[in-house]
């Protein structure tokens, strides 16, 4: 009952306060400016660079070894693995078997790997040499983009939300806004031409993933592109740099959590570090060569009413070596209000989510403590 009016009180809060999805940048809450004055703890990677660490100070003591959700993860379970060639260009029996399987990894795992994508091997490479170069820019130039507020579109910090947390995460994070306007900073000078391919580029795959799925489940594609508003797609990218740990035994990357949106697609450097939740346990990712994970999200779970779930994954630290990651999450404009979809709904199986501004999910998702699906369960009826 009380988490029930503090989102009804969270919408009134925020309602009618943001632009169009077109507009150039949302406006911020009352609710979100107070978090403004807090200074932001040194970027890990300043603190790496400094060269005397041996072991993390306490506020980066988030794993707790001994504990049940930390146990070791297995490598036996294999994630699945789209053909996105066949989906796309097969035959039509070759796009239905992709069909069904797609269908199957998002019912059983939430997490699947994409082969044959036709995204370039050097615009991969080539995003994450851009995204290390910016990284690698000294303290001051990156911190004319320290982000001010949650919905800022430019976005450079460390931890997930270090202003409103206990204990910070082994993570720096440049996060960018990229569609429906193309949000990047100036620095470095290559960044912003191989982000505009790069982003382009997934959001078409993640596009054509989405009617995949939505196909699965025999709904309409066209009304997907109404339910979600596509066109006007909302989608973020985020560069994750995690530097080697001195006590990787005790920080975490980032702990467990859910993605906000309907389908991540995420592309590392050559080092492992993301466990995936299964069943009760934890798998450790290993990606197929030239592949991308693509997991589904939060909205994902919305619109189908449970059916497809997002997943809890984790990213862990290393003692050795940097580990990168690039996300970009694909969502529904900014505007839209997702609920489950009427064709999913029925006596038997009721609405389990009410209906959410996405800008408002995101805003309350990013604004508070990265915690498992938390945001997710404030909605459920
Ligand atoms: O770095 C990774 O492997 C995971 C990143 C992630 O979960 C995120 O950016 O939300």
């Amino acid at each position: 009952m009380y988490i029930a009016s503090l989102v009804k009180s969270l919408s009134h809060l925020m309602g009618g306060q943001y632009l169009s999805s077109t507009s150039s940048k949302p406006q911020v809450s009352p609710l979100m400016a107070a978090a403004h004055h807090v200074s932001p703890p040194s970027s890990v990677k300043q603190l790496c660079d400094s060269g005397t660490l041996s072991s993390v100070h306490n506020h980066y003591a988030s794993r707790d070894p001994g504990a049940p959700s930390d146990i070791d993860p297995t490598l036996e379970e294999q994630i699945p693995t789209i053909d996105f060639s066949m989906l796309t260009q097969g035959t039509p029996q070759e796009r239905s078997l992709m069909v069904r399987q797609l269908g199957q990894a998002c019912e059983e795992w939430g997490f699947f790997m994409v082969v044959n994508h036709g995204v370039p091997e050097a615009l991969r490479g080539a995003v994450l040499d851009a995204a290390k170069d910016f990284f690698d820019m000294e303290e001051e130039k990156k911190a004319e983009y320290l982000g001010r507020h949650v919905l800022d579109p430019i976005r450079y910090g460390t931890s997930f939300n270090s202003t409103v947390e206990d204990v910070h995460y082994w993570r720096d994070y440049l996060k960018l806004f990229v569609h429906p306007e193309f949000h990047c900073p100036a620095k470095p000078p290559n960044l912003r031409d191989i982000l505009c391919q790069y982003t382009t580029c997934t959001r078409a795959l993640g596009i054509e993933l989405l009617k995949g799925i939505w196909e699965s489940l025999d709904l309409d594609e066209s009304y997907m592109n109404k339910a979600f508003n596509l066109e006007a797609c909302f989608q973020v990218f985020v560069a994750n740099f995690y530097p080697p740990c001195p006590q990787p035994e005790l920080a975490m990357g980032l702990p467990p959590h859910s993605d906000h949106g309907l389908l991540t697609i995420l592309h590392q450097n050559a080092i492992d570090g993301l466990h995936v939740k299964h069943g009760n346990g934890w798998v450790y990712v290993k990606p197929l060569p030239n592949s991308f994970l693509v997991n589904t999200g939060d909205h994902m779970q919305i619109v189908t009413n449970g059916r497809y779930k997002s997943v809890l994954h984790r990213a862990m630290t290393n003692g050795e070596s940097t580990r990168m990651s690039v996300v970009t999450v694909v969502a529904p404009s900014l505007d839209t209000v997702v609920e489950p979809v009427a064709q999913l709904v029925s006596s038997e199986r009721p609405a389990m989510y009410r209906g959410i501004k996405y800008v408002e999910f995101l805003e309350y998702q990013q604004g508070n403590k990265l915690r498992e699906k938390a945001v997710l369960e404030l909605l459920r009826v």
